[in-house]
């Protein structure tokens, strides 16, 4: 038999081509070296730093997938998840910045968009000079986005929306809002409008008092009667299969980051745990402290597994959204849970900002619900197996 490695277990890195190592590797470096300096500052005072969407274009983080005509690297899916493990490795809120950024907002502009639209905003989202934002759930309709109030009239050249979106990561400091509104001129479809800060009747202020992902800023969108032009339609996509195509990706990338969170949390708890003593011993040759480390690395190994297995079929084209909910769902539950171990297992210092579990147990907490909340994704996979729709 072969020699075990304790922290690749399965030898995932095998599974990785050069390119995806080369460009993980990258992603690493720029996490540890730009984001992991600011953190905890950036978090206890939940302050806004939007020089970071620039400093992450110029690393090429923004729009992995996107093709390279349009500003993106035209890389697989697994690169764009062993990205967002890095970076959320740091924080989950600089990986929802990314996230965000490319598969909620470049991601609809390229798929559902028209050529102009695509040259018009992809190349300065890629670079990280424009900064986006994604507007599918209101203050009555979150789990449930059909039930949606924003509206779409139609108007000599173009449109009339009037509705106000909630919870908006990036919406505070976003220069191009994608908005799902119900279009009266569709027959109540559910269609994409590209939006730009400073138009008539549009903002966005902060939504303050978050105790969870406090280094991204997330905010309301007020729309009072935004007239936009022929041309903010997104014309490729109609219903809710629109906003949904977006959020498969997401919450795809979701399900690679939250184990880079819980990689985190697992390393943490283990250095702890052979450097503290306590009767006389390590805390780490306790047989309680070490079936905590082996629940942990037992959970990381075949949640990361998964994502790659999910992550390969989707570059084959034979991904399914119910992959990505089963994924998503449970991997967010297992780092929550990891988070939550690891903390306990840093006794009093497991609430310090200087261990930073803690903000990444609270982190997880957001990452948990948004994108399809844990039990959404259960109700998703249950209509799956069964047939039955149990949401109404
Ligand atoms: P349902 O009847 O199931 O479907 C309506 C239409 O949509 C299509 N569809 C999908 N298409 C592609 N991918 C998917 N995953 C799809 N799911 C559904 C479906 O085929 C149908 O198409 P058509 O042509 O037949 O009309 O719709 P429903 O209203 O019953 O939906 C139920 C449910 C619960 C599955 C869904 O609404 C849901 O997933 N709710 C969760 C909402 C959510 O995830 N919101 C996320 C907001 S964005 C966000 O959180 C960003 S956080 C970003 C960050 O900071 O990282
Ligand atoms: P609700 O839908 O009201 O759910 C409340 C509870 O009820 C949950 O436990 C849920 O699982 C449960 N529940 C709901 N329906 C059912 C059912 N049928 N059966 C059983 N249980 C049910 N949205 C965007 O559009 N863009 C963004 O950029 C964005 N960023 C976000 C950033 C942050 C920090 C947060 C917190 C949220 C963000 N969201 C964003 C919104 C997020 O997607 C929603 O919060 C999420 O979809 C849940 O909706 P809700 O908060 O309205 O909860």
């Amino acid at each position: 038999m072969a020699a075990f490695s304790w922290e690749d277990p399965f030898l995932l890195e095998d599974q990785l081509s050069e390119d995806e190592r080369m460009l993980r590797d990258a992603a690493h470096e720029f996490a540890q070296k730009r984001l992991q300096p600011r953190v905890i500052d950036a978090y206890r005072e939940a302050s806004v730093t939007p020089e970071i969407f620039p400093e992450m274009g110029e690393a090429g983080l923004l729009g992995t997938t996107i093709p390279e005509e349009y500003g993106g690297l035209g890389a697989s899916y697994v690169t764009y998840g062993l990205v967002g493990r890095e970076i959320e490795r740091v924080d989950s809120g600089y990986r929802s910045m990314m996230s965000v950024q490319s598969s909620l907002v470049m991601y609809p502009i390229y798929a559902y968009g028209s050529e102009e639209q695509r040259k018009k905003y992809l190349p300065g989202l890629a670079a990280g000079t424009l900064i986006g934002c994604f507007g599918l759930t209101e203050p009555d309709a979150g789990s449930d986005p059909a039930g949606m109030k924003t509206r779409a009239v139609k108007t000599d050249g173009g449109y009339r929306l009037t509705g106000s979106k909630m919870w908006i990561s990036n919406s505070p400091i976003a220069d191009v809002f994608v908005i799902w509104a119900k279009s009266e001129e569709h027959d109540n479809q559910i269609r994409g409008f590209v939006l730009e800060k400073g138009m008539k009747g549009l903002s966005a202020p902060k939504v303050g008092g978050k105790l969870s992902l406090r280094a991204s800023v997330t905010g309301e969108i007020v729309m009072d009667n935004v007239e936009v032009g022929e041309d903010a339609l997104l014309p490729n996509v109609s219903g809710l299969k629109g906003p949904f195509g977006c959020l498969n990706r997401a919450r795809y990338g979701i399900a690679w980051g939250v184990m880079g969170a819980a990689e985190f949390c697992w390393h943490a708890a283990r250095q702890y745990g052979l450097d503290r003593k306590q009767f006389r011993k390590p805390l780490a040759q306790t047989q309680l402290f070490q079936k905590k480390l082996a629940d942990m690395q037992t959970e990381i190994t075949l949640g990361l597994q998964a994502a790659l297995r999910v992550g390969r079929l989707m570059d084959e084209g034979r991904g399914a959204p119910e992959m990505v909910s089963l994924i998503k769902r449970n991997n967010c539950g297992k780092a929550l849970d990891i988070a939550r171990m690891s903390r306990d297992m840093h006794g009093g210092n497991g609430i310090s900002e200087e261990f930073q579990i803690m903000r990444h147990m609270v982190n997880l907490e957001t990452v948990n619900t948004y994108e399809g909340t844990h039990d959404v994704h259960a109700l998703i996979l249950g209509r799956a197996q069964t047939g039955l729709q149990a949401f109404f």
